[in-house]
């Protein structure tokens, strides 16, 4: 029996999760080019002519998804490194995961390198707009990776690339949309990589997802997430996406016409919390006594997830996507919760005041 590798399950989280993840980077400057140190050479793409043909190209235009400001083409120099080490123009993002203390086992070495030239030579598989996390994500792969067969592993020498933008606002930092009501992409963030060669991944552990590495740069090709600090990619890849999607998330959307998706828009009242990307959104919601706080786990995502309170306060057991829990809060306090299904993932606070 054929798993169905896209089909089901798991797509999902998101971007903030990815951005949200801004790991603690050393303070030193960081190295201009990564080198890819003992890349391997790439296994012979073997794209199916006429999709592989059809896609445009990773910097190509998506009429789903306008750009209105230059994209940085030519690296900028190297930002001076600050503490909180974020592109300059954006906000830092929250923490997501909590900090752990001893470093998890990871590559040493960038054996994936900046993908140079990959908004000309990368297929553009799909583009997903997050209103939620203000964030537009486009999602790249090279030839090799475009001509994956739906429900099959990504071949030996699949490289993905995914883009993070912040999208346009006003000046009261709402989004704003375009005439079909898409995110409108205004900088990029942040470019994360994952590349699947024979032998790759070994160095992760436990938290090994098959044959892929993985690495974040910034748009100057700087490292936003350092090999060494990419544990927490696999980890996160692994609970959400797992193997049986051969470890990629969304990867339906690519055999969609449209190849375009949006989030549910379920989180603007100031009683509801999302849980989507594998997190909590937002990760600290405030209330006041009495008040009956919802969470909704993103249809879009398509992953189970809980609400469970560390003192037993409350607990949604296992909710599906568009399920919804209620809690009402009527003692003030603060409750700090998990996900049971992806603890080290996904923790959230409900402060409760008078
Ligand atoms: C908290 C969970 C989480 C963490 C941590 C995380 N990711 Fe992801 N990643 C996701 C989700 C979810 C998606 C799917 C995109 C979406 O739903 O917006 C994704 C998508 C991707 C993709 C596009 C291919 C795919 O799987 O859809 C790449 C490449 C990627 N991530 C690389 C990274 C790298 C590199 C890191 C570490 C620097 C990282 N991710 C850390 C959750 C995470
Ligand atoms: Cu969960």
């Amino acid at each position: 029996m054929k798993r169905s590798l896209f089909a089901a399950v798991a797509f999902v989280l998101l971007v903030t999760a990815c951005e949200g993840e801004v790991v603690p980077t050393a303070t030193s400057v960081p190295s201009p080019t990564p080198t890819p140190t003992a890349t391997p050479t790439l296994a012979p793409p073997t794209p199916t002519p006429d999709l592989v043909a059809a896609l445009p190209s990773c910097g190509g235009d998506n009429p789903a998804s306008l750009i209105q400001t230059p994209v940085p083409v030519t690296p900028s120099p190297a930002p001076t490194p600050t503490s909180t080490a974020t592109p300059s123009g954006t906000p830092a993002p929250k923490p997501t995961a909590t900090p752990t203390a001893t470093p998890r086992p990871a590559p040493q070495v960038d054996r994936i390198g900046f993908p140079e030239g990959y908004r000309e030579d990368f297929k553009q598989f799909f583009v997903f707009d997050r209103i939620d996390a203000k964030s537009v994500q486009y999602v790249c792969g090279n030839t090799v990776a475009a001509s994956v067969k739906k429900g099959e592993p990504f071949p030996y020498g699949s490289i993905l690339v995914f883009e993070t933008w912040r999208p346009k606002e006003d000046a009261s930092r709402n989004v704003i949309l375009d005439a079909n009501g898409h995110l409108i992409r205004q900088s990029l963030s942040a470019i994360f990589v994952m590349r699947k060669e024979q032998g790759f991944g070994e160095a992760y552990g436990p938290l090994r997802n098959g044959e892929w590495e993985y690495v974040a740069y910034r748009p100057d090709k700087t490292y936003q997430t350092k090999p060494e600090n990419t544990a927490s990619c696999a980890s996160c890849h692994q609970a959400g996406a797992g193997k049986d999607n051969d470890w990629v998330f969304r990867t339906e959307l690519f055999f969609t016409p449209s190849r375009y998706a949006q989030t549910d828009p379920f989180l603007k009242g100031t009683n509801e919390v999302g849980m989507s990307r594998m997190s909590f959104q937002p990760g600290t919601r405030t209330v006041k006594v009495g008040t009956t706080v919802r969470w909704t786990d993103s249809i879009i995502d398509g992953i189970n997830h809980t609400a469970t309170a560390n003192d037993g306060t409350f607990n949604s057991g296992v909710l599906k996507p568009g399920q919804t829990f209620e809690f009402t809060f009527t003692a003030a306090g603060g409750f700090s919760y998990v996900c049971s299904l992806h603890p080290e993932q996904m923790r959230g606070t409900i402060v409760v005041t008078q």
